[in-house]
């Protein structure tokens, strides 16, 4: 017989796998399978929400969608699940590099952003991400800012209530009666004093190379921007916002989010809550100093006081003698940022030759300028005590001033610190002091706390001290002196007034510009829009100007996770009853970075809004996650440089070196092997993957499910196309599992005919990727399902199992599972499908158990019956066993009651009753 040869089975090779892909991408669009609808009020929503990105030029690279694929799989369980689930994307777009490339090519910075956003939503699309695109807008879209504009407005006309801790319409602020007395002017001056968003000649980080103002928040340890620029503190009038007042409410607001740990403790840290005392100290010509101390009984020990260089009394105080030191000190300290000052160990300060009075002991102590002491923490100044302070050791160190001891401790150290050669942070006992209230008190020889409260007591009734709680958190820099953002909507009026725009001339678009430049003494680029700026009064009795300066980057972002719950409201920024509807997202990835600036002015903003009545949430966030970077293999040098991957040669040796042509070569340590390691994927390292080419060679499926296979999210990954491949092989694995050699989908067997290990092994995978998914373990069900597709191998499996298992591995790979469930005859997309459900409770215990039949309660038989059977099942087994033994009673007239075991529901015994 001649000899057969069998063509080798097709596997899902790359070319179906990029068909299969494409006629999903394609049959999602067109069927607007993952359109959402509003929700009603008894829908159950699900918010699942990534961190909008800056669109840049380069397109996303493979670590960014670790958190967009992890979203992803989260909406499409939840969809499955029987949610409502809002799943948007769209674009944070103002801010500097559309701006900055604005500048280099003259292109529009609106067209950049559009080019951009393309790319962002093509590669976003061929990764199968279910976003309902419909909903994408950009922060730079007038549609959208005109809303930003009209918050900007509900905030610049109110204020903040402290004895009510909330925001309120600037109409309800009390004018005190001497104000009042003053004139309409001094009203409204009073009034512009309190609003949440007003005027400030604020001490702003200046970057000049940006022309521009930047955060607190933006500017590294180093006192650089995070691109490298250097910025000096100068005074600036500008837009701020009272956020500080919001600060014991951004507190205590964070106990109730399930957010990381770290992340909260930043915003505790930034927020800085502080609870001491305010001590002021009179110097020569009755000035009072007041000083912020958390450590009010160590007054006894003050030897100095220390000023900002900042400090409004530095001028006034400073005596002829030290003026010109102190001038000079000053101007080099303002070019310092705050971090940078805060974090020297190098002290300095320079003496302004006043002295002031200690209201407690009545010494004279000197007064200094000092640029470890921070313009903008406490009131500016800072009652030195170097025994007891390690900052002010260091100081009265350096300028050799008396180091007077107040606690001292009982241990070994006593001697160092009683003789002021040691500062000393613990507790101890109190030093002995020839003072009144020492002596009146009883205070020598206390134990630290007892003599703290003693005193501080003593000082507060003394009217020596006033309790206060000061918080770290300044107000926020509302503005910037640049063209890429949206316009402040303020008028200033030829009478000096200052109103916001009205709300029906919203938005207030960005004029066209040629030049983007701010001008090197940060004047605004919209100044040169000239009539753009100039505005009439509508009844043409007053002319104005507009405000030139824009809002930060940040603006967008407070409120954006609203909008896309109704993107195209013309009215209002989104129908409360929506908004109740879908609430605070429910879940949210993003970076880390993000900590301090748009997680913590969100918040602001939502607080804000919703204590006037425009919103209705009160937390944008509920639960937060942040994804973990992306490595790619990389080399560094043995001086600690990383070097490009395209300057690096692998020679015979194995290992690599740098090539001659590389910039980073030099002739003694070229022969040098580079050290291999994994660093964050950069274009600078040009160790940059897109998800491009690996969707083009292996498929978007295997991307995702390689990405998700890396670890759980959190964690910091490492690239490796490897894995890519393994992915890939996974991926042909299950299909191959799923279909036979013509790629139809294998023929099942019936329920009954299917292995109980069969059926168990699949509820249980399908089990453990559902807890998988809800705990966001995106790693462990591909490993799960693994196990059950190996665990069933070649057995014959029903149509129930297997739909099963490409249901539960669709939120994986979405592409794939289509076009199987398709294949297996369904006509509509699994997306909105029902998440398989599993009861594996059946799966646990025996399968037959001993059933005793007794007879008018008399045990007549033990029965070997399966342990998921029936009461009617058992009953008829029973009254047939009962038949076969006693001939003398007819079927008729038994009934038959069972008795399950309480614990385990097993059937355990049937009686029958003739
Ligand atoms: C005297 C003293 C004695 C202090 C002592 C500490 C220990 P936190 O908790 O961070 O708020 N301080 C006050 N204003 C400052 C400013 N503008 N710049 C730098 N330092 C300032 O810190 C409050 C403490 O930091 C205050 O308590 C003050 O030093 C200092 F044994 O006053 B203390």
């Amino acid at each position: 017989m001649p000899t057969q040869t069998l063509a080798p089975p097709v596997p899902y090779d790359i070319d179906l796998v990029r068909k299969v892909e494409e006629k999903w991408r394609e049959t999602w669009r067109l069927q607007g399978t993952f359109r959402t609808r509003d929700p009603s009020a008894e829908d159950p929503t699900f918010y699942c929400l990534d961190m909008f990105p800056y669109p840049s030029g380069d397109g996303l690279h493979v670590g960014h969608p670790v958190g967009y694929i992890a979203s992803d799989i989260l909406s499409r369980y939840k969809r499955m699940k029987g949610f409502n689930v809002l799943h948007p994307m769209g674009w944070d777009a103002f801010g500097l590099p559309a701006e900055r490339h604005a500048m280099k090519t003259g292109q529009d910075p609106a067209e950049t952003v559009r080019k951009n956003a393309k790319t962002y939503r093509r590669q976003m699309q061929s990764i199968g991400l279910s976003y309902d695109w419909e909903r994408e807008f950009s922060t730079t879209d007038p549609s959208f800012y005109k809303f930003t504009q009209s918050m900007f407005i509900d905030l610049f006309e109110a204020w903040f209530d402290p004895d009510a801790q909330c925001a309120r319409h600037i109409d309800t602020l009390p004018i005190p009666d001497d104000v009042r007395a003053n004139g309409k002017k001094a009203v409204a001056g009073y009034k512009d004093d309190h609003r949440l968003a007003y005027y400030d000649e604020a001490l702003v980080n200046f970057c000049p190379d940006l022309g521009s103002v930047v955060a607190n928040e933006e500017v590294m340890a180093d006192g650089r921007t995070e691109q490298g620029y250097k910025v000096v503190r100068r005074k600036q009038r500008q837009v701020m916002m009272r956020i500080s007042a919001f600060a014991e409410r951004l507190l205590s607001g964070l106990e109730d989010l399930d957010w990381p740990q770290s992340i909260k403790e930043m915003q505790r840290n930034w927020i800085g809550r502080s609870v001491g005392h305010i001590v002021t100290f009179e110097a020569d010509g009755g000035k009072g100093i007041s000083a912020f101390t958390t450590r009010a009984e160590t007054l006894p020990g003050v030897t100095y006081l220390a000023l900002a260089p900042e400090h409004p009394l530095v001028e006034t105080l400073t005596t002829n003698e030290h003026r010109s030191d102190v001038t000079e000190y000053v101007n080099a300290a303002l070019q310092k940022s705050e971090l940078a000052r805060q974090q020297s160990s190098e002290k300095s300060g320079v003496a302004t030759g006043a002295v002031a009075r200690n209201p407690l002991t009545g010494d004279d102590v000197p007064v200094y300028v000092a640029d470890y002491v921070l313009a903008e923490s406490g009131t500016g100044a800072v009652m030195g005590v170097p025994a007891h302070d390690p900052r002010d050791f260091d100081f009265a160190r350096l300028m050799s001033l008396p180091v007077v001891p107040v606690i001292l401790p009982e241990g070994p150290e006593n001697t160092a610190v009683s003789s002021g050669n040691k500062v000393w942070t613990g507790p101890g006992i109190a030093a002995p002091f020839d003072l009144k209230p020492y002596n009146d008190l009883d205070l020598s020889g206390q134990a630290s706390e007892v003599f703290a409260s003693t005193l501080c007591k003593y000082l507060v009734e003394g009217g020596i001290a006033q309790e206060r709680v000061t918080y770290r958190i300044r107000d926020w820099i509302f503005s910037r002196q640049r063209y890429w953002g949206e316009p402040i909507p303020l008028i200033h009026w030829s009478d000096g007034t200052v109103e916001p725009a009205t709300k029906d001339s919203l938005p207030i678009q960005l004029p066209a510009l040629n030049d983007f430049r701010p001008s090197p003494d940060g004047t605004p680029p919209l100044s040169r829009a000239t009539e753009w700026v100039q505005v009439n009064d509508k009844d043409g009795t007053r002319k104005g100007l507009r405000e030139t300066l824009t809002m930060p980057q940040w603006a967008g972002s407070c409120w954006y996770a609203l909008r896309f719950m109704q993107p195209d409201n013309t009215e209002e920024p989104v129908d409360s009853e929506i908004e109740t509807a879908w609430g605070s997202v429910d879940m949210y990835i993003g970076g880390a970075e993000h900590a301090t600036l748009h997680l913590l002015y969100a918040r602001f903003w939502y607080l804000a809004l919703s204590d006037l009545g425009r919103i209705q949430t009160r937390e944008p966030f509920r639960k937060l996650v942040n994804q973990g970077m992306l490595l790619a293999p990389s080399y560094r040098n043995n001086r600690g440089v990383l070097i490009p991957s395209d300057e690096v040669e692998q020679r015979a040796d194995g290992q690599f070196y740098v090539r001659k042509s590389s910039a980073h070569y030099e002739t003694e340590t070229a022969d040098k092997p580079l050290e291999q390691i994994n660093a964050k994927m950069s274009k600078s390292l040009r160790n940059v993957v897109t998800p491009d080419e690996v969707v083009e060679q292996y498929g978007a499926d295997a991307y995702r499910v390689c990405l998700m296979f890396m670890g759980p999210v959190e964690q910091t990954r490492e690239w490796d196309d490897q894995k890519v491949a393994a992915a890939a092989r996974f991926i042909r694995r299950f299909w191959r599992f799923v279909t036979d050699d013509t790629h139809t989908v294998r023929g099942t067997c019936s329920p009954y005919e299917e292995d109980r290990e069969v059926t168990c092994l699949v509820d249980s995978a399908v089990q453990q990727i559902s807890e998988g998914v809800e705990g966001l373990r995106l790693n462990t069900p591909i490993s799960d399902l693994m196990k059950c597709i190996n665990g069933i191998g070649s057995r014959q499996i029903s149509k129930n199992s297997l739909e099963k298992l490409v249901l539960a591995f669709s939120p994986f790979a979405p592409f794939m599972c289509e076009e199987l469930w398709q294949r297996m005859g369904n006509k509509t997309s699994l997306a909105l499908e029902g998440w398989p459900e599993v009861d594996m409770s059946r799966h646990h215990g025996p399968e037959n158990v001993n059933l005793v039949v007794t007879i008018n309660g008399k045990k007549l038989q033990v029965l070997d019956v399966p342990a998921d059977a029936d009461d009617s099942t058992l009953d008829s087994l029973a009254i047939a066993a009962a038949k076969e033994r006693r001939s003398d009673v007819s079927a008729e007239e038994l009934r038959a009651v069972v008795v399950r075991d309480k614990k385990t529901g097993l059937p355990k015994l049937v009686n029958v009753i003739s």
